[in-house]
């Protein structure tokens, strides 16, 4: 059923094309009241991923440091996370818990993110669940500590990750798109929502 990677959990496949087609419309609807943007790091450079999220807390990032808030940075609520996505989470979490948090990661042609660690939220103990949607991706996981050994598997259109236990703290990265792999999205590109319990 699921393939391990250092402990990571993959599901190969696990969203039906027509459930993904579902999940883009839904999306739409979530960037039409919380856009896209490309977050700054706090040493001034944009990234490369455009983001933006839904549920009670989203991720943002500008000169004053990257942290969770209640709020886009337009002023609005974010928007809610859709059914169809948190019925994802409940086949795969592993938890009571519900997520607080779905991260929208939009990578255009060249876009990429670099080895970091998630520990913005404040119990490890809790699941990161991942849904690629799109283009291929090589995503990179690493060791809990910067530096070490890595192994690479690419993501596809579909494909379910969830991160628990031991995996939770590995270092991961998303090296490359190979653009043109997908027809999900009408212009190209990938999208990854990863769903958490932020509190
Ligand atoms: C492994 N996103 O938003 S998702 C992120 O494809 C992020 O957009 C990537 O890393 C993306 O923080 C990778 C897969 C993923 C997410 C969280 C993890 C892998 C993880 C947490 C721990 C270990
Ligand atoms: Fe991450």
């Amino acid at each position: 059923k699921a393939l391990s990677l250092r402990g990571m959990r993959i599901y190969k496949g696990l969203i039906a094309t027509e459930d993904q087609k579902a999940i883009i419309e839904d999306l739409r609807e979530v960037t039409r009241r919380a856009p896209l943007f490309s977050p700054m790091t706090p040493y001034g450079k944009p990234m490369s991923v455009r983001m933006t999220s839904a549920g009670r807390f989203g991720w943002v990032s500008d000169k004053a440091g990257y942290r969770y808030a209640d709020r886009h940075p337009n002023g609005q609520n974010w928007p809610p996370i859709p059914k169809r996505v948190l019925t994802i989470w409940e086949q795969v979490a592993g938890t009571e818990r519900s997520p607080e948090c779905c991260l929208v990661n939009f990578y255009g042609e060249g876009a990429k993110m670099g080895m970091h660690q998630d520990r913005d939220e404040m119990d490890f103990g809790q699941p990161v669940v991942s849904i690629s949607l799109g283009d291929e991706a090589l995503f990179r996981v690493g060791q809990a500590t910067r530096g070490g050994k890595t192994e690479s598997v690419w993501l596809q259109s579909g494909d379910v990750v969830v991160m628990n236990g031991e995996a939770r703290l590995l270092y991961h990265g998303i090296d490359r798109i190979k653009t043109g792999t997908s027809t999900l999205l009408r212009d190209g590109g990938r999208l990854n929502l990863t769903l958490r319990v932020v509190t």
